[in-house]
């Protein structure tokens, strides 16, 4: 396609990608999370939204299925850098990874006695550096989601997981212990279609990194 091809996910980066894209002027013409289509033209006939795993979105930039899209810090350094530009850090879908236990299980101390963690997460590569930084020993279960069910079935000590409000640990009886990381979401664009397409692809970054930054 000659046009520009935006990645996101439904949910929270679409939402709060919206008003940073309607500052470049591209207004998408439906609503993913009503209707079932998975691209989604745009008010500009040359700028399409296609519909991706929030996984996925970097997958799609690394090969230039899509020129641009935005993906989590965390999805990010899981996936690596590969192929990726990532100019804008766009504050959005913010959130911290954090280390999670059972409500009464004294990590600090678990940790101190050298003891062997199972630790079960999404962000096995993010959570085996965390680890390794810090001299704990673990076993690193993976898990595709529902992360906080691990410790409460007897699969894991702890778990390694992103917390915004609080209130799912919360209402799983369990409680942040550590923080491993700040996550936001990037734009991230495709190298080479920014260096083909620049003329069309950089008044559309200088526009967001401007509301970004205000
Ligand atoms: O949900 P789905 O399985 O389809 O995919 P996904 O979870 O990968 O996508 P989505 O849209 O939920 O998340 C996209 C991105 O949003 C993530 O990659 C993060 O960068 C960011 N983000 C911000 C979050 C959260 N906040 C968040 N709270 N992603 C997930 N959560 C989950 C968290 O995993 C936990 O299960 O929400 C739960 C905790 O929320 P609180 O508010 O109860 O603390
Ligand atoms: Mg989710």
């Amino acid at each position: 396609m000659d046009g520009i091809t935006i990645a996101l996910s439904k949910g929270r980066i679409f939402e709060e990608t919206l008003p940073l894209l309607a500052t470049a002027g591209i207004e998408p013409l439906e609503n993913p999370e009503t209707s079932r289509k998975l691209i989604i033209p745009t008010n500009r006939p040359d700028v399409r939204v296609v519909i991706v795993r929030a996984t996925d979105a970097p997958t799609y930039v690394q090969y230039g299925a899509a020129d641009l899209g935005v993906a989590g810090k965390d999805v990010l350094i899981e996936h690596g850098g590969d192929g990726l530009y990532q100019p804008i850090d766009l504050k959005i879908a913010k959130c911290r990874m954090m280390v999670a236990v059972p409500a009464g299980f004294d990590y600090a101390n678990a940790v101190h006695q050298g003891a062997r963690l199972r630790v079960a997460t999404k962000y096995i590569r993010i959570a085996r550096e965390h680890f390794a930084a810090k001299g704990v020993h673990v076993d690193l279960i993976k898990l595709y989601g529902s992360m906080e069910l691990a410790p409460l079935a007897g699969l894991a000590d702890a778990i390694v997981d992103l917390v915004s409000t609080g209130s799912t640990l919360k209402a799983n009886n369990l409680v942040a212990v550590e923080s491993v990381a700040n996550i936001s979401s990037r734009l991230i664009v495709n190298q080479s279609a920014l260096k083909l397409k620049r003329a069309r692809i950089a008044p559309i970054l200088d526009a967001i990194a401007q509301v970004v930054n205000a």
